[in-house]
């Protein structure tokens, strides 16, 4: 699948082009164990990178001319150093211009690239294909003008491009996972300091698989960066009252309850929820580390059920494909994984069992909202990279 990609991609770009490409550069997207819509809220995740990628191929150009090519798409996009960067009304181009954005306010300067991309990270699905995009592009730069910049930059330079670009006020999650990630690791993120640590994600008798619901989630935007506001509203408040308070990590259940009026029904069980699942987060990580399957899954459900009743991100289709499963005793966990909104579902299933079980849950789902299920099974791999040539199409 990966050499097929590249194999693909350098074909492609051989053909635009009439050249070699300089340099292959891969970029995966990421799955999150627990710890959803916590890292804006200083809290702890747990993410991967994950055998799906976008393949980058890319030459420089003598010219301040960046022609890009989105393979999968069929659509190029021109655009010369030397132009103001603003956005444009294409998504997969605001990624990138919002990478190249902050490297000129940063007071980078560089020439053109060439540059074709192509995925196998499905869009929408809420595997980060677009942080894959702005770190991958950013990893590009970063090795072909040698800008000196740290893993640690190109996330942060990701998620701002993805701020001020898209306009969804992301944290640091998924770029951090597509650009840190490891074979067979997760990464527990501190999301205050961004230190973390890798812990190793080997499953034993469990498999991880990804139930795609194939709702594309429209409202992502709007709900995520509302859902940002009423936290940041709801942690105002309790700082109001609490002045040692620094970041939500700090706050008790106690001093939750004491406000819980002056916050509001909606605002309360958002900060509730937010307090949960951070103590979740390191609960999961003790369970991980002693092979305590059991409880892991049991704190995804109780994840699923606050994303969906307290933080009011799901949605019914995804709520379909966790509820479905608690009645499969081979599935041990199971919850809505990303933004939210649609998109997967993560599930701990007992190995051997996967294709039976998709078989009588695609086939529930799709009788009940005449939509088809997807699933991926994924491993747990390095993060973003540059591919040794060994790997080049003929
Ligand atoms: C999206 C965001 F981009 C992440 O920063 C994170 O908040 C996630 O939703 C929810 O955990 O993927």
């Amino acid at each position: 699948m990966k050499k097929k990609l590249i194999s693909a991609t350098t074909t492609h770009f051989k053909t635009v082009f009439h050249h070699e490409p300089e340099s292959i550069f891969l970029s995966p997207g990421r799955i999150n164990l627990i710890g959803e819509h916590v890292d804006y809220n200083d809290g702890f995740v747990l993410p991967a990178a994950i055998n799906k990628y976008i393949c980058f191929a890319v030459s420089t150009s003598e010219s301040d001319e960046f022609t890009l090519v989105a393979q999968d798409l069929n659509e190029t996009y021109r655009f010369n150093w030397q132009n103001e960067i603003k956005p444009v009304d294409k998504m997969w181009v605001n990624y990138m211009l919002g990478v190249l954005h902050q490297l000129k306010v940063r007071g980078f300067t560089f020439k053109g690239l060439n540059v074709v991309f192509s995925s196998t990270i499905p869009m929408g699905a809420g595997l980060s294909s677009s942080a894959a995009l702005e770190c991958g592009f950013g990893y590009v730069l970063n090795k072909l003008f040698h800008l000196g910049l740290s893993r640690e930059e190109i996330a942060l330079i990701g998620q701002q491009a993805e701020h001020t670009f898209v306009g969804v006020k992301c944290g640091i999650m998924d770029q951090f996972a597509s650009v840190f990630g490891k074979k067979n690791k997760v990464i527990k993120l501190d999301c205050t300091t961004l230190e973390h640590e890798y812990h190793t994600a080997d499953f034993k008798y469990y498999s991880l698989l990804l139930f795609d619901s194939n709702v594309k989630h429209t409202h992502l935007t709007s709900g995520y960066n509302t859902r940002r506001e009423e936290v940041e509203q709801g942690l105002a408040i309790l700082q109001n009252k609490f002045s040692s308070l620094k970041t939500f990590r700090d706050v008790t259940a106690y001093q939750l309850n004491e406000l819980k009026e002056e916050l509001g029904e909606t605002i309360y069980k958002r900060c509730l929820f937010v307090i949960n699942e951070i103590k979740r987060v390191n609960e999961a990580v003790y369970a991980l580390d002693r092979n305590h399957f059991e409880s892991l899954g049991k704190l995804m459900f109780e994840t699923h059920e606050g994303l969906s009743n307290a933080y009011e991100v799901s949605c019914e289709e995804v709520d379909f494909l966790v509820d479905f499963v608690k009645n499969e005793k081979q599935v041990i966990g199971s919850r809505m994984m990303g933004g939210g909104f649609g998109g997967c579902s993560i599930n701990l299933v007992e190995k051997g069992c996967e294709e039976k079980l998709f078989e009588k849950i695609s086939k529930a789902y799709f009788e009940q909202f005449g939509i088809q299920l997807n699933q991926y099974k994924v491993k747990i791999s390095k993060g973003t990279s540059k591919v040794n040539k060994k790997y080049k199409a003929n």
